[in-house]
């Protein structure tokens, strides 16, 4: 199963938006809060400067596409209903919601940069709403997420330990399954507040709710610095970066990166998705407004930004933060899979992966017959310990 990464944030600030502008599928945007209900899932792609023109050849993805120099690897995206203040209470559409991002790798947290709408996702102007406050309490809401989970299972859970059927971080990974968190991840958790120890039934409030914190702690999250293309955002976006530097803040506009996606597809332009430029390739297929809009995000986003930041955001989570890398398998002799298509596939892996490990993930016979791998570029030969490497293209040789 492939890469999955979620959009949360209040409601209004354009979570459908960098969903669409990610994924091109059409979705209801709206300026009014709880546009959004149902969850929204697509694909997107992060970009990976393509390995083909080292060889010359054109390469031809199964999934995902070419533009310009770079692939765009799928990667799938998830886009929830608002969430405000007091969520886990009950208030808007309440937490529950947020079951649907209970399998994400990763979170994106949408802020409103331009500080247009207030802590409900309702339109106040431009400027007369601090986005910092965003982030504390959507943090404070998916750690009573959290909690919740935890509790609505507690007294089960309590039971099983004290009855010491199993130990707590295999009870605890069963009430937090699907929320990727391993269960050596757990345990760390619980030794750090050193509740391991502790009978569960015993816990207090404070202390369900602190476990429920560092778990939150373990998962991935970047915030996304949406409506950078109203010029009051600038200010806003540094105090962001400033105030949170551990984790990651990008800019972004969604309306910006959609309209000239659109504009590309019209052929109007030609604009690579996380570049600081386009080219006019025909005016003629635009309209005065049109063309107004895109000089507009010229001028405001990508010369201030140097992107739209939309790209930028979806490759800082999959390649900064997750710390994923790209690899793609290749032949010495042959770049071309059976049907033609050359350099078909790219897989997505964590750093510190195996060559074994690109072998199962091509398919478990590979890693069963495995013998050596060989640099299709150098053609260098490398045993199953070898550690991959970002963009490496490898020809697995196995003994079937
Ligand atoms: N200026 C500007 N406005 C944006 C941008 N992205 C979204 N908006 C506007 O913000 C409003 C809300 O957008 P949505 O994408 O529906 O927001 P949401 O977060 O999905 O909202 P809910 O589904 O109600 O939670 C709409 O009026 C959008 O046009 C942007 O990059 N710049
Ligand atoms: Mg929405």
């Amino acid at each position: 199963m492939g890469l999955s990464i979620g959009l949360v944030g209040k409601p209004s600030v354009g979570k459908s938006s960098l969903f669409k502008a990610l994924t091109m599928v059409d979705v209801e945007i709206a300026s009014y809060p709880f546009t959004t209900i149902e969850p929204n899932k697509g694909v997107g792609y992060v970009r990976v400067l393509d390995p083909g023109f080292e060889f010359n050849v054109t390469s031809n993805p199964k999934y995902g596409f070419i533009k310009g120099k770079y692939r765009f690897v799928p990667v799938e995206l998830v886009d929830v209903a608002g969430l405000v203040p007091g969520a886990y209470e009950g208030r808007g559409m309440g937490n529950k919601f947020l079951d649907d991002l209970r399998q994400v790798d990763a979170l994106i947290l949408v802020v409103d940069a331009s500080g247009s709408t207030d802590e409900e996702g309702r339109f106040v102007g431009a400027g007369n709403y601090d986005p910092s406050k965003d982030v504390e309490f959507l943090i404070n809401e998916l750690d009573m997420w959290i909690y919740s989970i935890l509790e609505r299972n507690w007294n089960k859970a309590a039971r099983l330990d004290v009855q010491k059927v199993k130990p707590k971080e295999e009870i605890l990974g069963e009430v937090l399954s699907g929320l990727n968190i391993s269960k050596e991840e757990i345990k760390n958790v619980l030794i750090n507040l050193d509740l391991y120890d502790k009978v569960m039934q015993n816990w207090s409030d404070d202390e369900k709710k602190l476990f429920a914190k560092k778990i939150r702690e373990t998962k991935k999250i970047v915030i996304a610095a949406n409506k950078c293309d109203v010029p009051i955002a600038k200010e806003n976006i540094e105090k962001l970066k400033e105030k949170y530097k551990d984790m990651g803040v990008m800019h972004c506009s969604a309306e910006s990166e959609i309209a000239l996606k659109r504009a590309d597809d019209m052929q109007a332009i030609e604009y690579i998705p996380g570049e600081g430029s386009f080219e006019w390739k025909d005016k003629s297929k635009l309209n005065e407004k049109q063309i107004k809009a895109l000089e507009y995000i010229q001028k405001n986003v990508l010369d201030v930004y140097g992107s739209t930041g939309v790209q930028n955001i979806l490759d800082m989570v999959v390649f900064d933060i997750m710390k994923y890398i790209a690899v793609f398998p290749g032949g010495v002799n042959k770049l071309a899979d059976k049907e033609g298509r050359v350099l078909p596939d790219c897989f997505l892996m964590p750093q510190g992966s195996t060559a074994l490990d690109f072998a199962k993930a091509i398919h478990e016979d590979f890693a069963k017959h495995f013998i050596k791998v060989i640099d299709v570029r150098t053609k260098k030969m490398y045993g199953k310990d070898y550690i991959l490497k970002h963009r490496d293209v490898l020809e697995v040789v196995a003994g079937m």
